[in-house]
């Protein structure tokens, strides 16, 4: 959307809107370039609001008519909506409107996808779709009517039950009549038609009823669904056990897309799927595909009731329905999979994401309190902080005390839409705790770093710890917050002399003291990451060495490896000196104990990304020099390599996975353990057993991970023509193509590699895939992106520039890419400012993304 004088919105302008919506009816009449939309509703007077002003949103909209009671009249168009006078009683308000779907490349309203007509309303893309108070608060029960060429939208859907079906008199037309009980705001609201076909199954809930469920692909995608739709069943049924949650429609329907903004919504009934978030066959999904499309068809199922049946007041609240859903998808991977390894992938994606948020200018609040353009919200702070505040609270009040607030949560504002203060008085009624101070949590920016010292008298161990967050523009002044800091305590022999203790640092500085120790303990401090804050303690690597040999706490254990690694890339980087011999015996213990599950141990063999010791480099005000990184990443991974070298093949043979593909936990982690050796491997037989693999192979990771290790060494070119011939026709195999060549190239070939891809005839900027597929990998390759000269800042905002008209959303998600320009040394601050500079001086730069480069420029 074009908006000459962009507009901040806040938090605490809150009003009501002045009606109550008592019933939506809507009739699409369908048409690629001129669809009709009739909107009929009933409205009466709000007794809550103060201001009876009846302003409806609409963008992009050909109003054809507008009545009141059955009356024409002519509505006042304004920027952004509409405006009239309506009577001071109840009434029925009406409009027609033409809107053009194939011409709608942003994919926000109704648009089409590979001839099929689909919808995004979240956040307020209803408003492109009919004249409507587009607030979350605004909650109605809709019925909606479509009628579609037989032919092309054979399948008509929308939200709820379908309750009639038939043919349209007098022409090759037909129409569905869906109608949904449960009130819902317009972001919710969902329609698609086209030529779909259906892998159906049914559940019965805990109540006894039967549900239909579906997912809708093009045809021949159906061999790709039974995956997702097992993945379905088993969230429906977990959200039964563990919430005692049950679905409340009599079908449930998903839908995947080929063009689709972001991974995944949650529409009432009808969830629409980017299709690379649902669609997965062994050949052509790898196992971490898998596994991300479990937790999302899980996350969109978990929104029915959080999000759904109890959703925001305002898009302040986001982090009520995100962070509370993506902390439940979080819970349900680690019941089903492996809990230490799942939480161990949360902070990997954590401190990748969320932390360099936290720390540049893009930093916000958990619960922001003003925004020009909604959608640049749909952050890792919303999101992945948003889940780890509950958790902290979880830890907090106790397991129990949370299943009791969260039973008193549905049933207080079953069919509301809340705030984040109805959410803590919830935990406040339910528990009698104080939560005041832990509110700080939603209101803060930044990451607290916590820093413990430690004291040993002979008798008493004490833990003297303090934390403080840095200062930002709109938050000078920091105030303490409530941490739950899980700390247990060692002896020399890796005992576990007092089992985990959840500490409450709730102060500035504040010290907790453990008395009768014989001997001076080692501490086990934040275990299983017990709250999302950066830790400084002591010991250094002697103690770090201790705990990657003898943590009794996994998630600690795999902790002490990483600083380790950490600490010898630091050193390495900064003073030249070689791989930390005691990380590298570590890992070769760790590495042999079988006793380990293989996801844990594959997990052992990462180290620190580029970017993230970018990242703790700037914290210690050294400008990172990404090309020094770069070597000495790839020193210590040679090191490994090396001081691995006679253990590898036997990694790699002995976790070789027989029989039948399956993508479960088993499997996926012996799959991952194999891959790591042979990444290595490659380094010492020259691509000899990639080859091999690459060759036997009858699935995507294997295909994949045997590729990459073929590249790593120089020696893929051929495999790399074979995969792209064997795999053209398949969107999301091509995707994978396209990136992996970027990542693996070496730094000063990534522009030149990325430049040379987006010529190629299947590069399409109007796909998002494909686009995040090129320019995500060119901006996450960290020395390539970073590259003296600046050739890939310049390339990647010329592409920035070319897709902003078409497509904001994704255009404005993009520039997160430069969020951290003001880590790096003049000379390439330089070349970054003056590319941002070029970007916003664009003429008609969309409100998205200039919201985002004037926020990242600062
Ligand atoms: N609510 C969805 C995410 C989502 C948000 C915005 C979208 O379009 C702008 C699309 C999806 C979720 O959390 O899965
Ligand atoms: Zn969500």
């Amino acid at each position: 959307m074009r908006d000459a004088s962009p507009q901040t919105i806040y938090l605490k302008d809150y009003t009501p809107f002045g009606y109550i919506i008592d019933a939506v009816d809507l009739t699409f009449r369908l048409d690629p370039t001129a669809t009709r939309v009739i909107s009929r509703l009933s409205l009466r007077p709000n007794p809550e609001a103060s201001d009876p002003c009846f302003f409806l949103h609409g963008e992009d909209l050909k109003l054809i008519s507008a009545k009141i009671d059955g009356q024409d009249i002519a509505p006042r168009l304004i920027e952004g909506g509409l405006e009239a006078d309506v009577p001071n009683a109840p009434f029925v308000w009406e409009t027609e409107v033409e809107i053009n779907p194939q011409a709608n490349t942003a994919l926000e309203g109704l648009y089409m996808s590979n001839g099929m007509y689909c919808t995004q309303c979240e956040a307020q893309g209803f408003r492109k779709i009919t004249y409507y108070p587009d607030r979350p608060d605004v909650m109605s029960v809709f019925t909606v009517r479509i009628e579609g060429n037989t032919d092309t939208t054979p399948q008509l859907l929308s939200n709820g039950n379908k309750v009639e079906t038939g043919a349209l008199s007098n022409s090759d037309a037909q129409f569905a009549v869906w109608h949904d009980p449960w009130p819902k705001p317009a972001y919710l609201f969902a329609l698609v038609a086209g030529d779909l076909v259906a892998h159906q199954d049914s559940i019965v809930t805990m109540s006894g009823k039967t549900v239909q469920l579906a997912i809708w692909v093009r045809p021949g995608d159906e061999n790709k669904c039974s995956f997702g739709m097992d993945a379905l069943k088993k969230s429906m049924r977990w959200d039964e056990d563990v919430y005692g949650r049950e679905y409340d429609l009599d079908e449930f329907n998903i839908v995947a897309v080929d063009d689709f903004n972001m991974g995944a919504m949650e529409n009432k009934g009808l969830n629409i799927f980017n299709s690379s978030c649902v669609l997965a066959s062994a050949e052509t999904s790898t196992d971490a595909n898998f596994e991300r499309i479990e937790a999302i068809i899980a996350h969109e199922y978990f929104h029915n009731w959080t999000g759904n049946r109890i959703t925001c007041r305002d898009w302040f609240q986001l982090c009520l329905k995100e962070g509370l859903t993506v902390f439940r998808d979080h819970q349900f991977t680690a019941d089903e999979r492996s809990a230490p390894v799942a939480r161990i992938d949360n902070v990997l994606a954590l401190r990748a994401r969320q932390f360099p948020e936290d720390q540049g200018p893009l930093s916000h609040p958990v619960r922001p309190e003003s925004f020009q353009e909604i959608n640049n919200f749909y952050t890792a702070t919303v999101y992945e902080k948003g889940a780890e505040v509950i958790g902290m609270l979880k830890t907090l009040v106790g397991d129990a005390a949370y299943a009791k607030a969260l039973d008193l949560y549905f049933d207080r504002h079953d069919g509301d839409a809340a705030t984040i203060e109805d959410w803590l008085k919830v935990f406040q009624d339910s528990t009698g705790r104080d939560l005041s101070q832990f509110k700080r949590w939603y209101s803060q920016s930044g990451t607290p770093q916590v820093t413990v010292r430690e004291d040993y008298d002979g008798d008493t161990f004490t833990l003297h710890m303090s934390q403080s967050t840095a200062p930002s523009t709109e938050q000078p002044n920091k105030l303490p917050q409530v941490i739950p800091v899980a700390v247990g305590l060692l002896d020399d022999a890796g005992n576990e002399i007092l089992p985990t203790q959840v500490l409450e640092l709730d102060q500035d500085e504040k010290s907790f003291s453990f008395s009768g120790m014989s001997a001076r303990p080692t501490p086990s401090i934040l275990r299983n990451f017990s709250a999302p804050v950066m830790l400084t303690q002591e010991g250094g690597n002697s103690r770090r060495a201790f705990l990657l040999a003898h943590d009794t706490d996994p998630f600690n254990r795999w902790e002490a490896g990483r600083m380790l690694a950490r600490a010898s890339l630091v050193d390495s980087i900064t003073t030249g000196s070689a791989p930390n011999p005691d990380y590298l015996s570590g890992l070769v213990a760790v590495l042999s104990d079988t006793t380990l599950d293989p996801a844990y141990r594959a997990l052992m063999f990462g180290q620190p990304t580029q970017s993230e010791l970018a990242g703790i480099l700037h914290e210690s005000s050294t400008a990172p020099d990404p090309q020094a990184i770069h070597d000495a990443s790839e020193t210590l991974r040679a090191a490994k390599a090396e001081t691995l070298a006679d253990m590898l093949p036997d990694l790699y043979a002995q976790n070789q996975v027989t029989g039948p593909f399956s993508p479960d936990a088993e499997a996926v982690g012996k799959r991952a353990l194999a891959n790591a050796a042979l990444a290595l491997l490659s380094r010492q037989d020259g691509g000899a057993t990639a080859a091999l693999q690459y060759q036997n192979s009858d699935n995507m990771t294997q295909q994949l991970a045997a590729l990459a290790a073929l590249l790593d060494v120089g020696a893929g070119d051929d495999h790399l023509a074979a995969f792209e011939a064997q795999w053209s026709h398949d969107r999301l195999v091509m995707d994978k193509w396209f990136s992996l060549q970027i990542m693996q190239a070496k730094p000063e070939d990534v522009a030149d590699t990325t430049r040379r891809l987006t010529l190629h005839a299947d590069f399409d900027m109007k796909n998002p895939n494909r686009f995040r597929a090129v320019m995500g990998a060119l901006s996450m390759h960290h020395a390539g992106f970073h590259h003296d000269g600046g050739a890939a800042y310049t390339l990647l905002t010329d592409w920035l520039i070319k897709l902003d008209p078409l497509n904001p959303q994704t255009t404005a998600r993009m520039c997160s890419a430069f969020q951290t320009w003001t880590r790096y040394d003049a000379g390439r601050q330089a070349l970054l400012r003056a590319q941002l500079e070029r970007l916003v001086a664009t003429p008609n730069l969309s409100r998205d993304t200039s919201e985002m480069i004037t926020r990242i420029l600062g």
